[in-house]
């Protein structure tokens, strides 16, 4: 039962009151406390109250600049040549959403980036050039457009360009969920680039196949995945098999998750890998979840509807979808193929995973942009 209580007088209506919750307010700051009730409805939104927005980064504007980073700067000097993709709501931070760091690294033939290792994990897929690779701790991973390449939370990895053209491709980590969590660690290693420990490719061919140490018994694994890179012909080719035996999902026509083999987890448990396949001609259904993503068109063309905005895209594009963004995609005049990567883990682990569907207008969004 609610309690009849005479409301009490409100600030309006006693201005000396009003006065008096004001100094009270100030003497609070003071001292490091705070009156609950003056942020309470800016905190506890009905809906999520993001401030970052979607947002495209054309390859036809990012690309020249790298070029241009590669005349300004060695990668030497840099540590990491790369040009972060900053959501245009919060530029300040370090993301693309809210969770999600990514940026396009430019190496150059000869170059050394040299060897690290750090809490925040991160993932490379190659974008153009042969001839570069990532060293992690000790596997040297020779590394080719479309592939996928796996550094984890506080494993060495150096990368390098023994090849004869600039190699860049698109770097994605957790660090804004790192950083708000102020988990940050970083060791240098004590050279500038690993010897390489292992047999080449050692950790694709001891995991990457149904075959496993016999020690290693069901589900068992570290949190990330023990596999480092996920070869872009392989990817192309389930995808393809996926499109041949199966129907296309409404929301995400056809698509492969990048699976941990030892436990069929994702990736890494701060960041989901995912390809899909859009068939030429095909516009999938919008919906919304509490997981951010960001997409990097790996071939095609086509466009997706962001909160009401239509985003058109072409191969190289990258593209951020924060928390709670309806979205939907199509291709146009040819496949497209989609790599994207997500904190879908996060909310999923944590039991926060929600999701809504655009039932209005046959799935599809009116376009207001
Ligand atoms: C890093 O280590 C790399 O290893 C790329 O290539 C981007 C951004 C922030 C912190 C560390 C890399 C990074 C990074």
């Amino acid at each position: 039962m609610r309690s009849e209580s005479k409301p009490s007088p409100s600030a309006q209506e006693r201005p000396a009151l009003a006065a008096e919750r004001a100094k009270h307010s100030e003497e609070l700051a003071k001292v490091h406390i705070g009156p609950l009730w003056e942020i309470y409805r800016k905190v506890l939104t009905r809906k999520p109250a993001r401030r970052e927005v979607p947002h495209l980064w054309p390859w036809s504007l990012v690309r020249p600049h790298l070029v241009r980073a590669g005349e300004l700067i060695t990668a030497a000097e840099a540590e990491r040549r790369a040009l972060m993709l900053l959501n245009p709501a919060t530029p300040s931070g370090f993301g693309a959403t809210a969770t999600l760091y990514a940026a396009a690294q430019l190496i150059l033939p000869g170059e050394s980036a040299r060897a690290h290792r750090h809490s925040p994990a991160a993932l490379r897929f190659v974008i153009e050039g042969e001839g570069a690779f990532t060293c992690v701790d000790g596997d040297k991973i020779v590394m080719s457009p479309g592939d996928l390449i796996l550094t984890p939370s506080m494993v060495w990895h150096d990368h390098g360009n023994e090849g004869a053209n600039p190699v860049m491709w698109l770097d994605g980590l957790d660090i804004p969920l790192m950083d708000s969590l102020r988990y940050m660690f970083l060791q240098e290693f004590e050279t500038t680039s690993q010897q390489p420990q292992k047999p080449p490719r050692y950790s694709e061919r001891l995991y990457g196949r149904a075959l496993f140490p016999a020690g290693m018994g069901p589900g068992c694994s570290g949190v990330a995945s023990p596999v480092w890179a996920y070869r872009s012909q392989e990817a192309q080719d389930a995808l393809e098999c996926l499109r041949r035996t199966s129907e296309p999902d409404p929301f995400d026509a056809y698509m492969l998750r990048y699976a941990n083999p030892a436990n069929g987890r994702d990736t890494f448990p701060t960041m989901g890998c995912r390809l899909q396949l859009i068939p030429n001609g095909a516009h999938t259904s919008a919906h919304r979840h509490t997981a951010s993503t960001v997409y990097h068109v790996a071939e095609g063309n086509g466009f997706s509807v962001l909160d009401g905005v239509r985003f058109d895209w072409r191969k190289g594009d990258t593209f951020a979808v924060p928390i709670w963004c309806w979205h939907e995609h199509a291709a146009g005049g040819t496949d497209a193929v989609l790599f994207s990567f997500t904190d879908f883990p996060v909310m999923m682990q944590l039991g926060l995973m929600r999701k809504e569907t655009f039932a209005d207008n046959g799935g599809f969004q009116p376009v207001n942009g």
